[in-house]
């Protein structure tokens, strides 16, 4: 079994608890010192850093959210001066205020060190082809796995997303050993090589880390199949690092998070109390090396449990099992994170009066799909087909720049959504990814 960093990762609860605390208890003197909103969250929570010493004392903190992000929008959380920032990414698929994080040069290297462990952790080594197919820019997938595979002195492919025929070809012809990209990305490359007559057989691929969004363990065995490798689940926000905050090992039950960066934990989303080991829960993390933009307490949205047990590969890190789902509205559509108020905003941008819609997300052959339903007004009915079409056509392309993803707009006749007597129903998530992890089980 190989391990990247095989003290850190193998260590004993006790060492990683002592290592955590000694780092956590610095990190918060130094965010009160110089992250002004930190500061202030602290004296209104009545909580001095000097009460933190260990992990234990975690819970006295505040959490912060994404709001806290927007409202400090863009540079307000981070704890060093811009001259110390080398790098700046954002989360994706946001209008107007995305979310925007920094990274010093050593946040950088810890972060490529992550990967690195995380390339590892699936059985990667220097002699591998690392084929990176997230997208490049300001989405961290494309930028984090490529300075992973530098860092472990693998031969890195920086292909980036889209051009799918050459990136079939680049496999075969390049050598890539390990692909690193969504799992809806490597759905379509397979039903493309099926259009193509290529085979698995063609490529020398042995694992691949797909994370960025939700799968099922049934695309994990239709691309195991398909690709011919095994498929690993990598998980990461950008708001903490990006990718490899966790990722699994070869044993494929459940992601190892990097602990001696980031104290991860389960929460009740109502109660704010932390919840047992093993009860599925809203993850919080707590960058306790992070020099940039060291977020306490993140509520990440997403729901997932972690087990503390040992793992048949020898790491203690802690495991979190596949998110089941997320506690706001945020949907993830081929890998950009959409939120229906944007949905909305761009409806309303286009034609104010344009009122009554339904979004319906669904996955058709392991494909997400993203369709918005439109009631046509009355007055609309007058106007000739083509008038109705470039109606449909012009919507269509307000909300696709809106998102930076593709949307079918259907125009429907009137007063057919049904109408609601309180929240308005807005969104139809028919994918049911959730069912499929209950009760965390992998
Ligand atoms: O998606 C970082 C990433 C890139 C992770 C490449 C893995 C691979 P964001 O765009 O900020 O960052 O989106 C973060 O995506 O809060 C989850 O809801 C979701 N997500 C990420 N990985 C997984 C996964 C990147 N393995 C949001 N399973 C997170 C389920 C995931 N959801």
């Amino acid at each position: 079994m190989d391990y990247y960093m095989r003290e850190i990762e193998t260590a004993p609860r006790h060492e990683l608890d002592a290592l955590q605390s000694f780092r956590l208890a610095q990190k918060i003197r130094e965010v009160y010192e110089k992250v002004a909103p930190y500061r202030a969250k602290m004296d209104e929570a009545g909580v001095k850093p000097e009460d933190i010493k260990s992990v234990s004392d975690l819970n006295k903190l505040p959490f912060t959210t994404k709001q806290d992000l927007r409202d400090n929008y863009p540079y307000g959380m981070f704890a060093v001066p811009m001259s110390e920032v080398v790098r700046i990414h954002a989360s994706s698929g946001t209008t107007g205020k995305q979310t925007v994080v920094g990274y010093t040069a050593r946040d950088i290297d810890i972060w490529a060190e992550c990967a690195a462990r995380a390339l590892v952790s699936v059985g990667g080594s220097k002699h591998d082809y690392v084929h990176v197919s997230y997208g490049y820019g300001l989405f961290t997938g494309g930028l984090g796995m490529h300075y992973g595979a530098e860092k472990l002195g693998a031969v890195t492919i920086p292909a980036s997303a889209g051009n799918s025929l050459r990136q079939l070809e680049m496999f075969r012809d390049f050598g890539s050993s390990i692909v690193c990209m969504t799992p809806s990305y490597a759905m379509s490359l397979i039903e493309l090589m099926r259009e193509k007559g290529l085979s698995e057989a063609d490529f020398n691929l042995k694992a691949g880390v797909f994370g960025a969004e939700p799968w099922t363990e049934e695309m994990r065995r239709e691309i195991e199949r398909g690709l011919g490798l095994k498929a690993y689940d990598i998980y990461g926000l950008s708001e903490i690092m990006g990718p490899s905050v966790s990722c699994e090992c070869t044993a494929q039950k459940g992601m190892h998070v990097c602990e001696d960066h980031f104290i991860p934990e389960v929460i009740d989303p109502d109660t704010l109390e932390p919840l047992p080991s093993g009860t599925p829960g809203e993850l919080a993390f707590t960058c306790i090396t992070k020099e940039a933009l060291p977020l306490i307490r993140y509520r990440t949205r997403d729901v997932a449990a972690l087990v503390y047990d040992k793992c048949e590969c020898g790491r203690t890190l802690v495991r979190m099992l596949k998110p089941q789902g997320r506690t706001d509205d945020m949907l993830i559509i081929k890998g950009v994170n959409v939120f229906p108020s944007q949905i909305e905003a761009a409806l309303l941008g286009f034609d104010g009066n344009a009122t009554n819609y339904l979004i319906v997300v669904d996955r058709v052959n392991n494909f997400d799909t993203l369709e918005v339903q439109i009631e046509m007004r009355a007055d609309m009915f007058g106007d000739n087909v083509r008038q109705v079409e470039e109606y449909r056509a012009g919507m269509k392309t307000a909300i696709d720049s809106a998102l930076g993803v593709g949307v079918n707009v259907k125009l429907i006749e009137p007063k057919t959504l049904a109408r609601s007597m309180g929240k308005a129903v807005r969104v139809m998530d028919n994918r049911k990814l959730k069912n499929t992890f209950e009760g965390g089980k992998q």
